[in-house]
């Protein structure tokens, strides 16, 4: 019950599993007829509840993409698969037809008619049929490796030009992505600019996963200690899905990504932004009307927290920590979600995500601090939002 489905997950809104409730074990006190209208109620429910959820609109902070995404294709790369896979389907759909249509005929044509009697006409080895029905699948196979082997040509040949590098590194159960040449490290969103060429390098940190965004890039496994190579170049601005597609662990669902394609100068603007200290753009945002010292005060008090609990052995904070077990949180309110597409990024959902990351992630390797007084929760989430 705890975890019993996706669709249970999003109807509690912020990512939150649902927890049983009591009322569900008062169900064995109370008379048998009520108690089958109850069971045959739940019932329902649980066939219809998926349906249900589906029918939700996308939760705001995650954007799957049409679920024909890899139909969908946003890139030149992506076009060339998607145009593989209806070629490949209209051939299959000719074979299909052609088939089909000698499989009714046979059947009717040579079916025994009334009166017929004994065997038919025993045909065999006829020379000009066995060359003719190797002859056509040989050619269509060939036709059909020729487009394949063309395509895996164009989309695994590096670019010419100004590359950029981008490092994108699986770990249970998020995405970190490196710029080296620009010395930018972030989480689970990665932005690109259109009209340059990119050379993905994809590895992982400990099991095997796989980095896919299904509207922008093939598929290629993350493994440890191999450079894997994706090439790829973005021609239109967007906001893209990603994920993991290799099974990796429990939270492998929540190993999602998000790709905002930006115009070149939106691109050299989000790197300024990356490079700015942790706080700049809170307080920046914060001047005027809005600053209050009660704020800046909670800020200042989290910063503190943060710094004497074991937060800094896992997480980087530019300038106030170095660790690298987890996502570097530098520009972490900046961000749309928490924990790899989990939950949607708020205040509310950091202090809940602190106080017990697992009620979001089991399994997860962040500690719970549900020792932190109720206070220092709150003082410690503010300054996380505020780092932007
Ligand atoms: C043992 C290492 C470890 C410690 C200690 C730790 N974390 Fe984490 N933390 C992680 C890992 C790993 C993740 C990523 C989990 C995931 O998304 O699957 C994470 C994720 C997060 C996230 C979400 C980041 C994002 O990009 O979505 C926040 C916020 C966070 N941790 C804050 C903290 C704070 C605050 C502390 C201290 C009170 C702390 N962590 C202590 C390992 C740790
Ligand atoms: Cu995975």
């Amino acid at each position: 019950m705890l975890r019993s489905s996706w669709s249970a997950r999003r109807s509690q809104g912020d990512g939150r599993p649902i927890v049983s409730s009591a009322a569900s074990h008062k169900l064995w006190f109370v008379p048998g007829p009520v108690a089958l209208c109850g069971g045959c109620l739940g019932a329902a429910l649980a066939v219809l509840g998926p349906s249900v959820a589906l029918a939700d609109p996308p939760r705001p902070y995650w954007h799957p993409g049409p679920p024909w995404a890899p139909l969908a294709p946003a890139t030149p790369e992506m076009h060339e698969i998607s145009n593989l896979f209806w070629g490949m389907l209209a051939i299959s759909a000719v074979v299909f037809l052609f088939v089909t249509i000698f499989l009714i005929l046979s059947v009717v044509r040579y079916t025994a008619k009334p009166g017929q009697v004994g065997e038919p006409k025993q045909v065999f080895g006829n020379r000009a049929v066995e060359i003719t029905w190797t002859l056509i699948p040989t050619f269509i196979l060939l036709v059909a490796f020729i487009f394949t082997v063309n395509a895996i040509r164009d989309i695994n040949s590096p670019k010419q030009g100004k590359i950029l590098d981008i490092y994108a590194i699986g770990h249970q159960w998020w995405w970190q992505f490196d710029y080296h040449s620009l010395r930018v490290t972030t989480a689970d969103e990665l932005h690109v600019p259109v009209g340059v060429p990119i050379h993905f390098h994809v590895t992982s940190n400990d099991v095997i996963h796989s980095f896919w965004s299904p509207q922008l890039e093939r598929q290629i496994d993350a493994n440890p200690g191999i450079d894997n190579a994706v090439y790829v170049e973005y021609n239109r601005p967007g906001v893209f899905s990603g994920t993991c597609y290799e099974y990796c662990g429990t939270e492998h669902a929540f190993m999602k990504y998000r790709v905002v394609v930006q115009s070149a100068a939106q691109f050299k603007a989000w790197v300024a932004h990356e490079h700015r200290p942790p706080l700049a753009g809170s307080y920046q945002s914060q001047s005027g009307a809005k600053a209050s010292a009660v704020n800046t005060a909670l800020i200042a008090a989290g910063e503190k927290v943060f710094s004497k609990n074991t937060c800094v052995d896992c997480h980087t904070i530019s300038g106030v920590s170095g660790g690298v077990v987890g996502p570097n949180l530098t520009h972490l309110g900046s961000r749309w979600t928490v924990g790899a597409g989990a939950a949607p990024m708020s205040e509310q959902v950091l202090e809940k995500w602190i106080y017990d990351p697992a009620t979001y992630k089991p399994g997860i390797i962040m500690p719970a601090y549900t020792f932190l007084s109720k206070h220092d929760l709150h003082a410690l989430a503010t300054y996380l939002i505020n780092l932007k």
